[in-house]
């Protein structure tokens, strides 16, 4: 049911992901952690390499190579650059998005300017102070006018607020529930929206994440992104391959920890012989290998699956609460490892455990991949 050889095309994907971040993200990535630095030349280097839109056709200016592509790249982006990788992400899942539920006219406007780098990235309006792991309470509204809907709403923990030429936003246009839930596109710098403060984050400190104010914000018709009620629908369909990318996300964080642990344990010596001949260190790097590679598989067969078009929710929850938490693990032994080293920025240990922390929270926490889970085990 799955190939563990990459094809030409993903082989291809991954290289040229690779070769771009070990050359132009990995050297800035420290600086950009610092500085709190919006990674926009690498953004723009990553959309002229089609990886912007990895999974979006190229009629609409992506690559269109498919899920296993786009998790190949996200873990070879994610192994230099956390931040880098994670405004790579929710760009791709907002292309994918509105490529898959946009009419022609929303693709082709929206589409090509986040492949080609044109927009530095697009976000995923869903969450609110109120509505975190329970979209379905969301409060933003929508308000149907002559011609067109009003906006009025806050939202929070917005990838990439600041800088989003396109944001697919939620809003209620029904009664409560899961039901009463449209979706629209609004172009950044619509009149009455408002990038609240970024948040001062403990890791991914060059992705901007901002809240959001909707202040009577007026869209045409034609900005209602597929069926008007069907909005919920379509965050969840959108956080199933979302779910992909940040598992990939953790599993190219963990990769750079781990490689980093183990070339730390042959170097560093401890009582006349590297710290690596000693059995406690090796069973640490042991646990790591065996936990990234199931890792690695939960993520490709996902990702298969998605590429073939069957159903992928749960195997999606799966890689993303396994990998996650494993990642976790990874670079909080990557830190042991390094010792105090791991402990200074010096080392990149410490960054790889604050950047990593958060895949845990972020598109749906470890519980609720575990409600997914296990609803659909239990159905
Ligand atoms: N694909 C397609 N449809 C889906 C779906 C999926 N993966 N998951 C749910 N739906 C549909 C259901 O079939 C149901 O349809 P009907 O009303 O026609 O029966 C509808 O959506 C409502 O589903 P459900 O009753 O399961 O909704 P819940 O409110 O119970 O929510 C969870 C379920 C917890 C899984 C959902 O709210 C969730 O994913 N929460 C986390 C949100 C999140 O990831 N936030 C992070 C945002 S990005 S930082």
């Amino acid at each position: 049911m799955i190939d563990f050889e990459p094809n030409e095309t993903q082989r291809l994907v991954q290289q040229t992901a690779r070769s771009f971040a070990q050359q132009h993200v990995l050297p800035e990535a420290a600086a950009i952690d610092r500085e709190e630095r919006f990674p926009f030349a690498q953004l723009k280097g990553l959309a002229d390499l089609g990886l912007m839109a990895v999974n979006v056709s190229p009629e609409l200016g992506g690559a269109g190579a498919g899920a296993v592509a786009y998790a190949l790249a996200m873990m070879e982006v994610a192994k230099a650059c956390a931040s880098t990788a994670v405004t790579m992400a929710v760009t791709n899942m907002v292309g994918e998005v509105i490529a898959k539920f946009g009419t022609p006219a929303q693709a082709e406007l929206y589409c090509p300017q986040l492949a080609d780098g044109s927009f530095p990235a697009g976000a995923f309006a869903l969450s609110e102070p109120e509505a975190g792991s329970d979209p379905g309470a969301m409060r933003t509204a929508a308000r149907k006018v002559e011609g067109g809907w009003v906006i009025d709403g806050v939202k929070q923990w917005i990838t990439s607020g600041a800088q989003a030429g396109v944001f697919v936003v939620w809003a209620r246009t029904g009664g409560p529930g899961t039901g009463g839930i449209s979706c629209f596109l609004v172009p950044g710098g619509a009149k009455g929206l408002s990038v609240g403060k970024h948040e001062d984050k403990m890791g991914l400190r060059g992705s901007n994440t901002s809240s959001l104010t909707f202040d009577g914000v007026a869209v045409p018709d034609d900005a209602l992104l597929g069926d008007l009620g069907g909005g919920f629908k379509i965050a969840m369909m959108a956080l199933d391959g979302g779910r992909i990318g940040i598992s990939a996300q953790s599993i190219g964080i963990a990769t750079a920890a781990l490689e980093e642990a183990i070339a730390y344990a042959k170097d560093r010596k401890q009582f006349g012989k590297p710290i690596g001949d000693f059995q406690a260190l090796q069973f640490m790097i042991a646990d790591s290998r065996a936990e990234l590679d199931a890792s690695r598989l939960l993520c490709l067969r996902a990702a298969t699956m998605k590429e073939r078009g069957v159903p992928f929710s749960k195997e999606a929850s799966m890689s993303k609460v396994y990998s996650t938490e494993a990642a976790n693990r990874i670079c909080n032994r990557a830190v042991q490892i390094h010792g105090g080293y791991g402990y200074i920025r010096e080392f990149a240990a410490e960054r790889h455990l604050r950047d990593v922390r958060v895949t845990t929270i972020y598109e749906g926490t470890s519980q609720v991949q575990r409600i997914v889970i296990a609803r659909m085990a239990l159905k």
